[in-house]
Order: C-alpha cells, then structure tokens, then sequence
C-alpha cells in the first residue's frame, strides 16, 4: 500500500448512444474485470464501487435530436423529439440540421451522472467514471465544476478534439462533441443540462491530438483551450508536455478533470477502441503522463475527477485496452513503482 489518502467512487456509465459503435457500452464491466478495483488498491485507494448508471439501449432510443437544438436556424423538422421512430439503425431524419444522434437520451444520462459526480465531490471522495463512450465525460465534467467559484480545468488525453458541435460534426456522433459541449459552444449553449459554467476554457488543455475535422480545427485554434499536437509530444517529449499542461490547466482553478479516451494511446498498445488513429502515445509515454497528474496531486491536491472511456472489448484482444485503462487509472490515482 502507497500513501495516497483518498477513496475513490466508480461509476459505471454503459453508454454507447455517442459512438454509433456498439461494443463501448460493455467497457465498464471489462475495465472492472481487468481489476480496477486491486490496481488502485496499489496505489493505497479505498475504492467503492457504485455499480452502472442505467441507461437507455440503442435498440430503443430514436436517433432524432430534438428540436431547437441545432446550429441552423432553418430547422423545419417536425417529427423531432420523439421516441416512436422505429427506424433506430439509421438516422430515417431527411433533415440535414438532426446532426447530433441520440441527443436528448446522452443529455438525460448526462444529467444523472452529473448529480452522482457533484454528491461524490461533495462527500470528499473521487469520482472514476467508467465509460462508455466519450459524451459520458460532460456528465463528469459538469458535476465536477458545479458549485466552484472559478471552475475547473480540464486535461484531454485524446487522438482526438471532440470539438464539433451539431452544426459542425461530420459523423453526428456526439462522443466527438463533449469539450465543445463544456464550453458551450455552437447549440450546446442553449441545452439546459450542458452546464457552460463548469469547465474554464482558458484551463482546457488538450495532449496527443492527432485527428481533427476542418471546422473543428478552426473552432479549437480561436479558442482559449491549448492544444499540444503528438507533434509538441515528439519535439519537447511527454513530461515536458504534461508538466505545461498541468500548469495551464490548474491555474486559477479549483482543480481538474481528467478525461482519458484510451484511443490517445497507439492502437498497437489499445486494440480496443472504436476510432483508432495511428501514431499515438506508447504504454510508457501514458503511465508517465498519468504519473506527473499523480505527483502533482501529491503537491497540490488538484484531481477533483476522472474519467477513462472508449473501450471497446468487441474490438479488443484479450482484454487488454480495458487492463491499460485500469492500470492508467491507478498510476493517476497515485500508483508508483518505488
Ligand atoms: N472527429 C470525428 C471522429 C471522432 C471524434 N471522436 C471520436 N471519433 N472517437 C467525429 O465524429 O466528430
Ligand atoms: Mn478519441
Ligand atoms: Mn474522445
């Protein structure tokens, strides 16, 4: 057993309505096999284990957002917000604006998580979200910043932004939205559960991103977050990089989240992810990373929550993208080898 004086809460939230790919709902179940629960035991974490959120199935959800929700004023949708589509393969919707799948169920979810992450802060215990695809991470994001007087900062280890809005997303998938949502951009401004107050942007710090859609290359570059392409990670290496952006992240605020999508990692060390993006960080790079969020919670008591999310076990082999997360989890829980 380590020092580290904390209890951790898991929170398993089986969502797979962000991704449009379904397998990422059993992550919660595969990161608990892997053995969350021992590996921050390792790192002298008292662990409780909160069991799953429920959430609505795929099977019977509609993929129609609902109205009002969309970038584009021409909205003329008017079958929107309804859960008696049958068709629930495809979006059937011949509107171009219903760009945000599943909106109104994920937004629903989103809510509930954020009351079980805003109570376990509140009764001085961490919160470990267990994902699920990426869009569980405004729920985490949300419930963490509620109540702060200066918010809180975020880091994103991530291939990717998740910086489109309805109006920008190629895909429709909303687990590539969740930051834009934090900070609300685009239509998440007028989303009553999208709580813009939460997340600082200047204090959003994004590492290892390696794929991101025009539009939301041009959204993150006018705004206030930093973005440390694997670019910055190859000239400057990963300590460099994540101490400046546990720096920019907990200035002014009253502490982090930390969301960690396992596709940051190469998919040659995670097989199981939905949207693999070559040229990630390897499993050292990771553990180092994670380790430096440990260290300087060590110093300054800044890991407010996190979460780690986008296991696919479908597409894993033997497990092992969920064993990484668990392990990830630990080192930033306060693992150490020494
Ligand atoms: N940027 C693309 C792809 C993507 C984002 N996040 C994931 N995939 N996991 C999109 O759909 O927004
Ligand atoms: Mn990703
Ligand atoms: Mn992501």
């Amino acid at each position: 057993n380590q020092d580290a004086d904390r209890t951790a809460r898991l929170l398993g939230v089986p969502l797979d309505l962000g991704a449009n790919r379904r397998g990422v709902d059993m992550g919660p179940s595969a990161i608990r096999y892997a053995d969350v629960a021992a590996e921050l035991a390792a790192a002298g974490v008292d662990c409780i284990d909160d069991g799953d959120l429920e959430v609505p199935r795929l099977e019977t959800s509609s993929p129609a957002p609902a109205s009002g929700v969309n970038d584009s004023d021409s909205n003329t949708n008017t079958n929107s917000n309804s859960n008696t589509n049958t068709n629930t393969n495809s979006n059937s919707n011949s509107n171009s604006n219903t760009n945000a799948k599943y909106l109104d169920d994920i937004g629903g979810v989103t809510a509930t998580l954020a009351d079980a992450v805003a109570a376990t802060v509140d009764d001085d215990t961490t919160p470990l979200v267990l994902g699920g695809d990426h869009a569980v991470a405004m729920g985490s994001m949300f419930g963490s910043g509620r109540g702060t007087d200066n918010g809180i900062g975020v880091i994103w280890f991530d291939a990717h932004g998740d910086y489109n809005t309805p109006a920008t997303s190629p895909s429709g998938n909303v687990h590539g939205m969740p930051l834009a949502a934090a900070h609300g951009r685009g239509s998440f401004a007028d989303l009553d559960w999208a709580d813009t107050d939460a997340v600082s942007e200047e204090n959003t710090v994004l590492v290892g991103i390696r794929s991101l859609d025009d539009e939301e290359r041009a959204a993150l570059r006018e705004s206030e977050a930093t973005v440390f392409t694997m670019r910055e990670i190859d000239e400057r290496g990963i300590t460099a990089v994540v101490e400046d952006a546990l720096e920019i992240a907990t200035d002014g605020v009253d502490g982090i989240h930390v969301s960690l999508d396992l596709d940051w990692l190469d998919p040659t060390v995670v097989p199981g992810v939905g949207t693999p993006v070559r040229g990630g960080v390897n499993y050292r790079e990771a553990h180092a990373a994670l380790e430096l969020v440990a260290e300087r919670d060590r110093e300054a008591d800044i890991l407010r929550s996190m979460d780690v999310v986008e296991v696919n076990p479908i597409l894993d082999r033997d497990n092992q993208t969920a064993e990484v997360a668990a392990e990830l989890a630990a080192s930033a829980f306060g693992k150490r080898i020494l």
